[in-house]
């Protein structure tokens, strides 16, 4: 045995036992890796997380958090804290289905509204997404007001997604961006329009599983075409514009992630285009699910797994 493995070894004994006795053991080092135009940090910011589905910023920099089980957390983005949000509503948890995404109202420090969206069980076998807006009182859920899929015809917007996973707002256009997963092949990003169809399950880029042709083929009048697809699909999950200053070179792109191979895509928006993309591989973190810009302009990140965790990206101080 190397002396070096004998000392690892030795380290990680005492790190188990200071662990034992409640010891705060100094986080590790952070990762860095090269992209395009800048090296990455990149740090854990919480961990011992169980499938975290979605985050957003409350205005004092700390981050409401979900796991799909059905929890919630204020997190401390300083220590790494977690704190439970009581009286989260009982959701459906098994496949895809859960607690989902969490929306911190823009005018929070007045209203203290949030909105959640989850799956609602209707049936002991069956359930609906819906959408909830609350008031965050004491990390307690309060005024609690649900509005359920209900199939309420007038309602709908637009049709013909499937399995969208991801969606933002562009920060100058005001438009809403998405992205769904296709079949085997297919995924798609769209800038989503009132009355427009988006095709499934008429028209799309992808295969059935079986490998037969999905509807009538890639195109049909009357059906939108995919702003951007992507084939062999990366199964994309959540997705942000960046604005920030701590990236200048992302500026105005779209980061989404990508559950799959487990990469951050910063997609190179043009005039409503995509024009090109780069793919940051964060796969040694594992799926990721959500991917949001901290309030100082450092990009954040979740994991899809059961032992997931959020991290920080920022740039490193040496240039590329
Ligand atoms: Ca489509």
């Amino acid at each position: 045995m190397k002396k070096s493995d004998t000392f690892t070894r030795l380290a990680v004994r005492v790190m188990l036992i200071l662990a034992a006795a409640g010891v705060i053991i100094p986080a590790l080092p952070a990762d860095i890796i090269k992209s395009q135009n800048y090296t990455l940090n990149i740090m854990p910011v919480a961990e011992d997380i169980d499938y975290a589905w979605g985050f957003d910023f409350l205005p004092d920099g700390q981050i409401l958090l979900t796991q799909k089980n059905g929890r919630m957390f204020r997190i401390d983005t300083k220590t790494g804290s977690k704190t439970d949000i009581r009286e989260v509503p009982f959701v459906a948890y098994r496949s895809q289905g859960g607690l989902l995404d969490v929306l911190v109202h823009p005018d929070f420090a007045r209203n203290r509204v949030i909105f959640i969206t989850y799956s609602e069980p209707v049936t002991e076998d069956s359930a609906q997404t819906a959408v909830m807006r609350a008031v965050l009182d004491r990390d307690r859920l309060t005024e609690k007001k649900c509005k359920t899929d209900g199939r309420a015809l007038p309602e709908i917007y637009s049709y013909g997604h499937r399995n969208p996973q991801g969606m933002t707002v562009h920060p100058q256009t005001g438009e809403i961006w998405s992205a769904e997963h296709g079949a085997m092949g297919g995924d798609e990003i769209n800038i989503i329009r009132a009355g427009v169809n988006y095709g499934w399950p008429v028209i799309s880029y992808g295969l059935n599983y079986n490998g037969t042709k999905i509807g009538e083929g890639t195109e049909k009048t009357g059906i939108a075409q995919p702003l951007y697809y992507w084939d062999p699909s990366v199964a994309p999950s959540g997705m942000t514009f960046y604005s920030g200053r701590l990236f200048p070179e992302w500026k105005g792109n779209l980061l989404a992630g990508s559950l799959k191979f487990g990469l951050i895509i910063r997609l190179i928006t043009d005039n409503g285009k995509i024009s090109g993309e780069e793919r940051l591989s964060l796969s040694q973190y594992g799926r990721i699910r959500d991917v949001k810009e901290a309030p100082d302009g450092s990009v954040m990140f979740i994991t899809d797994q059961p032992d997931s965790a959020l991290y920080r990206i920022t740039p490193a101080k040496e240039k590329n």
